[in-house]
């Protein structure tokens, strides 16, 4: 036998799977399907990370075996290509986004490729091709049609760097998630999409689906739903000022008002405020704050209180204050809150700081002169609060809402955290929107059959000054006829987010050469939804959510079968560097997956991915654990010279293999492909010690194949075999079988160890004994003496007590 050549075995299955087109999911409607998919990667100039292959050898695990268990397998790949990084390095190196994005893909799919994951290729999509983004564009003027795309002038995220968009969710900490620079507030006139529509469903739905406890509790923290109530305060102008507010209860204690700076009713009373400049100024700073910066809890409070406009609570008639503050957001609720400084910590600093009165309203906490009282549970009582006296907080809130209603000042009120999706990016290389600016008509869709609209080529990607998208300059482009009075008008000259493209992918794969639709009706049909979608933690409120938003919406006009496009979802941990520390260039410790292919090859890299700990935590790389994979790799490799005739398996190794059979296929769906790994180690153990005939290891290299396809293809080749292993029938256990059915246990004498007995699994009493006398060596022991006391714990040991 040869020593193991992992670069020329390798090069040859990838080979002749691709030839033989063993990964190509038919579009055999009879068969059971299984539809596997990982987010696909956005093709930077970075080559692909060790993070990649994490989610991607875990699917393909998955996938692999439910080939070989008959189901036509969709396991499809692609480009989530549009966006900024690509077109930085544009920018910088003079070359098109294009021609970067080619040459990236190409290394990103020959990457792929050596690590032998059995993706359907013949399904390719990238999101910058424009047979691809016209469906993207389509999407957009059925969102558009239905009024769910539409324009609005508002206060947006602006990165100083990127000169461009962000939506909230792409500002971590106050700054850009891209590139790490600060982010100002800046007002534009935008494309939204209306996923706050759907936020009630989007939290429903996930009921129905088996999503990972985190995953869901992520999506709903970040939907925010949240039940209160509105309460109308008149002021001295004799016009109202509403507020949302989840504690109605508190109404009594509710000494003072702040309004946003944004607030539209600053303006109204601005003839009444001798203070209106302040106030101004005041805004003018406010603005220059990122939401998060505004509302973060121990930020020293700041503020201006209206001098000539007051509020009245309505519960007591008592004239109060009202102040303008950063920390109340225009967008959210009602941009105005009633301040109970008693019980809300924001509040009762703000309070401390401008000399409020504050008024314990719940008692049974600390002296609210002190801190805020914040009651975990609802059990507190109303104090100082009128009618509400002596309630509990959970009967005096809807007993506030009553009286509120009776009096037609207030009703219970939903509200969420959710923002409407911010779609514009002043950039490049992104959808072009396919909408027309006219004159007369306002803004006008493009009609359908002019899609794709295609970028134009520019000479220059950079954005303008003003922060106009670089297409704003080409007025060859810009400027065109209005679809619907034939006059003058211009085009949109903003493109669409990153998150377009990925928003929809999952149907295109079901159908990706289409030209009429984006997917047609049997594809959609027979593929959805997605049975299993692995990805990173850090998309579970970007890419996922947006993602449920466009699939529920194509279910509203007809278009998916499904509510829900995904059936199961997963995301795995973070692969770190040696030092535990994320891997980045500039710690210096990234490793590079080409390296490991070259010197361990593909099937090591795979295993050790899988090994190196438990899927959905992070973990640190080790280069001695991936030494030990290549070991095992080698001892499958070896064990072939071992293998004797026998077309049945012995009674010697039948137990451990059914079982492993049954461990190995439940650990592929739970995850647990290290336990697997683990489990086939001791079954190759096992057969180094008790020997190993061709059947036993036939059924070790399928159960070893979706782990380490390319090494057990060619051992299967070397049996003599001129199938495909991967395409080969996955092996059934027997449950009868896997558990053992006799057991070696050990007899003492007087307490001291004499022999070893097998026994039937959970013998009778009796049987343990009399097979224990009727051992030589127990024979000798006991002999010429009485037994006084025998005792047999079951499965374990017998002691015998003699005199
Ligand atoms: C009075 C009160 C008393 C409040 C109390 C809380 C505790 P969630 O649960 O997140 O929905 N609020 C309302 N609109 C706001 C805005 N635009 N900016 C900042 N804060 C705002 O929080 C709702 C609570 O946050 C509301 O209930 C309001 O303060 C504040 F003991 O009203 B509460
Ligand atoms: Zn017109």
């Amino acid at each position: 036998l040869n020593k193991y050549d992992h670069k020329a075995v390798e090069a040859k299955w990838q080979q002749i799977w691709d030839e033989k087109e063993c990964f190509v999911a038919p579009n055999d409607y009879t068969k059971p399907k299984f539809y596997a998919l990982v987010e696909f990667p956005y093709p930077s100039g970075m080559g692909l990370h060790v993070g990649h292959p994490r989610s991607y050898t875990a699917l393909d695990i998955a996938a692999r075996k439910k080939r070989m268990q008959g189901y036509n397998v969709l396991y499809p790949m692609g480009w989530d290509a549009f966006g900024l990084p690509t077109e930085n390095f544009a920018i910088k190196n003079h070359i098109h986004p294009a021609e970067v994005t080619k040459n990236n893909v190409a290394r990103f799919k020959s990457q792929l490729k050596s690590l032998g994951l059995s993706f359907d290729w013949s399904r390719e999509i990238n999101t910058t091709d424009p047979n691809y983004y016209k469906w993207t564009q389509w999407i957009f003027l059925q969102l558009f049609k239905k009024g769910l795309a539409y324009k609005k002038e508002m206060a947006v995220n602006w990165c100083t760097s990127c000169k461009c968009v962000l939506a909230n969710e792409e500002v971590v900490n106050g700054v850009c998630e891209r590139c790490g620079s600060e982010v100002v507030r800046k007002t534009k006139s935008q494309w939204m999409l209306a996923i706050t529509k759907y936020a009630q469903r989007l939290i429903d739905d996930l009921d129905d689906v088996d999503y990972i406890e985190r995953v869901k509790t992520q999506q709903k923290n970040w939907i925010g739903r949240s039940t209160g109530a509105e309460v109308d305060f008149k002021t001295t102008e004799g016009d109202t000022l509403t507020v949302y507010t989840t504690r109605p209860d508190t109404l009594f204690g509710a000494t003072y008002m702040v309004i946003s700076p944004e607030h539209p009713a600053i303006e109204k009373w601005a003839d009444k405020l001798s203070n209106i400049e302040d106030v101004r100024a005041y805004r003018e700073e406010a603005a220059r704050k990122s939401d998060f910066e505004r509302t973060e809890l121990n930020k020293d409070k700041t503020g201006v209180r209206l001098e000539g406009v007051r509020a009245i609570n309505p519960v007591n008639d008592k004239e109060i204050p009202i102040f303008v503050s950063d920390y109340v957001l225009m967008s959210y609720g009602t941009g105005a809150i009633m301040a109970v400084p008693a019980h809300d910590d924001r509040d009762w600093e703000f309070a401390k700081k401008f000399g409020c009165e504050i008024i314990e309203v719940v008692a049974g906490g600390e002296d609210v002169q002190k801190a805020a009282f914040t009651a975990k549970d609802e059990t507190g009582i109303l104090v100082h609060s009128g009618f509400l006296d002596g309630k509990t907080v959970k009967d005096a809130i809807p007993a506030m809402i009553a009286w509120l209603e009776e009096k037609g000042i207030g009703h219970q009120k939903v509200n969420y955290k959710l923002r409407d999706w911010v779609f514009s990016r002043q950039r490049y290389w992104g959808e072009p929107i396919p909408i027309v600016h006219c004159e007369k008509c306002g803004f006008v869709p493009l009609p359908e059959d002019q899609l794709p609209l295609t970028l134009p080529e520019v000479d220059s990607y950079e954005p303008t000054e003003n922060g106009e998208s670089p297409l704003a300059k080409m007025t060859d482009w810009v400027n065109t006829t209005c679809p619907c009075c034939g006059g003058p008008a211009k085009r949109e000259t903003d493109t669409m987010p990153q998150w377009a493209g990925s928003s929809w992918y999952f149907l295109r794969y079901m159908d990706p050469h289409n030209d009429k639709e984006l997917c047609s009706k049997e594809a959609l049909e027979y593929w959805s939804p997605v049975d299993w979608y692995n990805g990173g933690m850090e998309h579970t409120t970007l890419h996922l959510l947006y993602s449920r938003f466009w699939h529920k919406f194509l279910y509203d006009i007809g278009v998916v079968p499904t509510k829900e496009p995904y059936a199961k979802r997963t995301s795995h941990g973070m692969i770190l560097g040696e030092n535990g520390e994320k891997m980045s260039k500039s710690r210096g410790n990234v490793v590079n997956p080409d390296e490991i292919v070259e010197t361990y090859g593909a099937d090591t890299m795979r295993l050790y991915e899988m090994f190196i700990g438990d899927f959905e935590k992070a973990a640190p790389w080790s280069s001695t654990s991936i030494k030990g994979c290549r070991r095992f790799v080698e001892r499958i490799w070896n064990l072939y010279e071992q293998v004797k005739d026998g077309d049945a398996y012995t009674e010697e190794n039948e137990t451990i293999i059914h079982k492993t059979i049954k461990k190995v296929g439940e650990d592929i769906e739970n995850l647990k492909n290290n336990t697997a790994i683990a489990a086939l180690m001791s079954l190759v153990n096992q057969f180094y010690d008790k020997g190993v005939n061709r059947a036993e290891y036939e059924t070790l290299l399928k159960l070893a194949n979706p782990f380490a396809p390319h090494v057990t293809e060619e051992l299967w080749q070397m049996l003599g075999h001129d199938t495909v292993l991967s395409l080969e029938s996955w092996p059934v256990f027997d449950e009868s079988k896997t558990v053992e059915s006799s057991i070696e246990i050990g007899v003492q004498v007087n307490g001291k160890l004499k022999s070893t007995v097998k026994l039937p699994m959970d013998c009778e009493q009796q049987l343990a004994i009399d097979t224990a006398l009727a051992d030589e060596k127990v024979k000798n022991a006991v002999a010429g003496k009485n037994i006084v006391k025998t005792i047999v714990v079951k499965n374990k040991i017998i002691n015998l007590v003699v005199k």
